[in-house]
């Protein structure tokens, strides 16, 4: 039996029908059909997952720097927030906001009589004594439920002040994930900061980086690289992020999107209402990265930036060479596990490929199919094409869907241009025999450590100890344990070196739980 029908098989039959869809064993079949995702998790489930509220506030607006954004509600959901995700920012006007907890700090009596007072209060308060030009006021589960409106609250702000004031109605407890609060801050973000600020484009190559968080410096390394060849980086969205550098940001000739899942929304928006494309980038991973600015220097098709572009890839390979190879000889050979959000479970296998070391379980935790599947520019065609005449859009995978739409002909020339090395997406890129597993669960991690016994398993604070409890060394892909960056050249480097003592530490094969070797209960007795 294989791993997967092994951890299924002892689920109840209630459970272990919603679960079946959510584990997939990759094999030439399977690879092409469809994974369950974006869907509730099952009550009781110890899930990773987090709420709306962390993908709004957490994710997408907490890193912009200098825009205070003040949590409505009681006191844990700001500080749980507060600097763990390690979105690093820099301050250009003396003043950074991230370093910052901004809170209402709800009690109970605000949750019987209601908290918009409250809110007003330390909006006063965070004026006087920080003046910002932008707050964004994020809400918690209890500010919905007992029906706040931080809209109005925020209208009023904006009156009095005279400064721009947002609210995101991003409670926790809406939709399945934190994947709903990204939806919300892109919108919010779209309609009221994109586009209102005044530039006038000097530089050729202005770019945009969308969805990079600047964790652990992540997004300083790739701006380093793409000004050496030549780029502007207009704004980053949101790592190290402004409201000044996002409000000017239409003013770019192309999006690179790093992080689809959080961001896609404000892309697409993007490519709407400023006709700027966007092409999906990965900065994770040698190879990735080399496709990636290849990609855009073909983009723009300009020979000297195309030219450009080789002489740095040169360079900076030839920089990390030595310090490549030795990792390599060390790490190959060595199995991974990675469970990480909406994206990086994908973009660090290439890194991890790029040392040796193969992932045999994979998944994210709020993915949506698209992230999983594929969902990448692929040939189809035109209504009015003859049947030479073929176009890049995208479309989901599956030709089939579109086999009522299209003649027999066109329909088989589809078929026939289809790839699956076309589909950047999770599932066709893994090897056949790997797993993935979509919102992994508690049970699941331990169950799948006991048969696949990974080198190494990268996932998240909630889950890290209890995989170190199961013997296996546990590397965070959230906010790197207090390493990094990994994105770019030498973060490749740094990630090799991290990974390689992680494995080569003989700590993890020493753990045994006390209960299994001796009585737990005895010896407490025993102890007084
Ligand atoms: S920085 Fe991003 S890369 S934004 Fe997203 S989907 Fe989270 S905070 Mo944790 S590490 Fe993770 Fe991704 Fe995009 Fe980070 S894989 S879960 S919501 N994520």
């Amino acid at each position: 039996m294989n791993a997967r029908n092994i951890v299924l098989d002892q689920y109840s039959a209630k459970i272990y029908k919603n679960r079946k869809e959510h584990i997939m064993e990759v094999t030439e079949e399977t690879k092409t059909q469809p994974i369950a995702a974006n869907t509730r998790t099952v009550p009781g489930i110890i899930t990773n997952r987090g709420c709306c509220y962390a993908g709004c506030k957490g994710v997408v607006l907490g890193p912009l720097k200098d825009v205070l954004v003040l949590t409505h509600g009681p006191i844990g959901c700001g500080f749980y927030s507060w600097g763990t995700r390690r979105n690093k920012a820099k301050a250009e006007d003396g003043r950074n906001f991230i370093e910052y907890c901004f809170s209402t700090d709800l009690q109970e009596p605000d949750i019987v009589f209601g908290g918009e007072k409250k809110l007003r209060q330390a909006i006063d308060e965070a004026m006087k004594i920080f003046n910002p030009k932008c707050i964004m006021i994020c809400s918690t589960c209890p500010v919905g439920l007992i029906g706040d409106d931080i809209h109005a609250v925020a209208a009023e702000a904006e009156k009095e002040y005279g400064i721009s004031c947002m609210a995101f109605s991003c409670e926790g407890y809406k939709g399945v994930s934190q994947s709903g609060g990204h939806h919300i801050a892109n919108n919010t973000v779209m309609r009221r900061i994109i586009g209102t600020g005044d530039v006038q484009p000097t530089k050729k190559f202005r770019i945009n980086i969308l969805g990079e968080y600047n964790i652990g410096g992540d997004g300083w390394e790739q701006e380093r690289i793409l000004k050496r060849i030549g780029y502007e980086v207009v704004a980053v969205f949101t790592g190290d992020g402004s409201y000044d550098a996002l409000s000017k940001s239409h003013t770019a000739q192309l999006n690179l999107v790093q992080c689809h899942r959080s961001i896609n929304y404000i892309a697409e928006m993007m490519k709407t209402k400023y006709g700027i494309d966007w092409i999906k980038v990965n900065f994770v991973g040698l190879e990735a990265i080399i496709r990636s600015l290849r990609d855009m220097a073909m983009y723009f098709g300009d020979p000297e930036l195309s030219a450009r572009t080789e002489e740095v890839i040169a360079d900076e390979m030839a920089g990390i060479a030595e310090a490549k190879d030795y990792y390599f000889s060390k790490l190959k050979g060595k199995t991974a596990a990675l469970f990480v959000g909406g994206s990086r479970a994908h973009h660090y296998q290439k890194l991890l490929a790029d040392f040796g070391v193969k992932t045999v379980l994979a998944g994210y935790e709020f993915a949506h199919r698209d992230d999983y599947e594929g969902r990448e520019v692929i040939p189809t065609i035109k209504e009015d094409a003859d049947s030479k005449n073929i176009e890049h859009i995208e479309v989901e995978k599956d030709p089939d869907k579109y086999q009522a739409f299209l003649t027999a002909e066109q329909y088989e020339l589809l078929k026939s241009k289809i790839q699956l090395e076309d589909y950047y997406g999770m599932i066709p890129e893994m090897e056949n025999g790997s797993i993935v597993v979509d919102d992994l669960n508690q049970f699941e991690t331990d169950e799948f450590i006991k048969l696949l016994k990974p080198d190494i398993f990268f996932s998240g604070v909630k889950d890290k100890y209890q995989i170190q409890k199961a013997g296996v060394v546990s590397k965070q892909l959230h906010s790197y344990d207090y390493s990094g960056p990994y994105a770019g050249f030498t973060g490749a480097i740094n990630f090799a070196r991290d990974v390689t003592m992680g494995i080569y530490t003989p700590a993890w094969g020493l753990v045994t739980a006390p209960w299994k070797n001796k009585s737990v209960l005895k010896a407490k007795l025993a102890g007084g």
